[in-house]
């Protein structure tokens, strides 16, 4: 059923580490004071000039000490990056930028990754599909094997619908699938990720993906056809302590599941296999793309 996204002051960080944070539940954090506007619609684009920026197909990742911010620290981001019990990748800062009209594709965040998601300026609409009632799935992938036009069913999907504005910050949980669109020109979004060192089982995909872990770790030829540049054992840099803690978690019947599970959805392919590969090259084409300037075609 359509579900209505929950809100919350971002001073309120008792509240949010206990009723969202804890219980891996989305929620929209209000009010992240953004002093100099004018400055927020150049600072994607300085972060995407940064030495150390790092382009990713759809986006650019940062490290995480960013300079010359046009907002003051954010108390809730810092304390959810410096807790423990996670691990970081070198550079866990994403910055989106994309022309009005741009949709990244449904898919969940590989490496088992929650973020804190910060519109800058410009505006989004957000649809999040909850991991206990996925959409159909790529198989050993974390991309949605669906086409554009995919709309949850009230009766077979949980979701929200919303749209994210200047001082909006999104928790977005592992394992939620999300589509986005930018609804005007330059919308820039910028988030900070992170990998929990504990596996959460409670969802289908939440075992999915400890399964697949597992699968890829015992046969690697299959995570090589998958996602050929991300290698199980890097998974999260997390290092072997997070791995082990995903892949001890799965039983012989998850894995069946999983591996049955991931047959079935190869079924689908020939019939969206073209439309999820036009959408990640609009992903790739559209990145730091103003409107005014032609697609990159690297
Ligand atoms: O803003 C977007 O277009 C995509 C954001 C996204 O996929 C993410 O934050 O994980
Ligand atoms: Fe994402």
């Amino acid at each position: 059923m359509q579900l209505t996204i929950d809100r919350l002051p971002v001073t309120d960080i008792s509240r949010f580490f206990a009723e969202c944070y804890e219980r891996e539940k989305p929620v929209l954090l209000t009010g992240v004071e953004l002093t100099d506007t004018e400055r927020c619609r150049d600072y994607a684009r300085l972060l995407a000039n940064h030495a150390d920026a790092q382009r990713v197909s759809g986006h650019v990742a940062l490290p995480l000490e960013l300079t010359g911010m046009p907002y003051p620290a954010i108390p809730l981001v810092d304390s959810v990056m410096s807790r423990n019990g996670i691990a970081l990748k070198p550079s866990p800062v994403k910055v989106w930028m994309q022309p009005r009209g741009h949709t990244t594709l449904l898919h969940y965040d590989g490496n088992s990754l929650s973020g804190l998601n910060l519109q800058l300026h410009g505006r989004k609409r957000w649809l999040l599909v909850s991991p206990h009632t996925p959409p159909p799935l790529k198989p050993l992938s974390y991309l949605s094997l669906t086409n554009e036009t995919f709309t949850p069913h009230k009766d077979r999907h949980d979701y929200y619908t919303f749209e994210t504005e200047p001082g909006d910050l999104l928790y977005l949980p592992r394992y939620w699938a999300h589509r986005v669109r930018a609804l005007e020109s330059d919308s820039a979004n910028l988030n900070w990720v992170w990998t929990s060192l504990q596996p959460n089982l409670q969802s289908r995909v939440g075992r999915r993906e400890c399964a697949l872990l597992k699968l890829k770790t015992m046969i690697p030829p299959l995570s090589r056809m998958a996602h050929p540049r991300i290698s199980p054992l890097h998974y999260g840099d997390g290092g072997p302590t997070l791995l082990r803690n995903y892949t001890d978690a799965v039983d012989p019947l998850m894995l069946l599941e999983t591996a049955i599970r991931e047959v079935i959805s190869a079924t689908r392919i020939p019939f969206y296999q073209r439309s999820v590969a036009r959408q990640h090259r609009q992903l790739v084409a559209n990145n730091f793309r103003r409107e005014d300037q032609p697609a990159e075609t690297s």
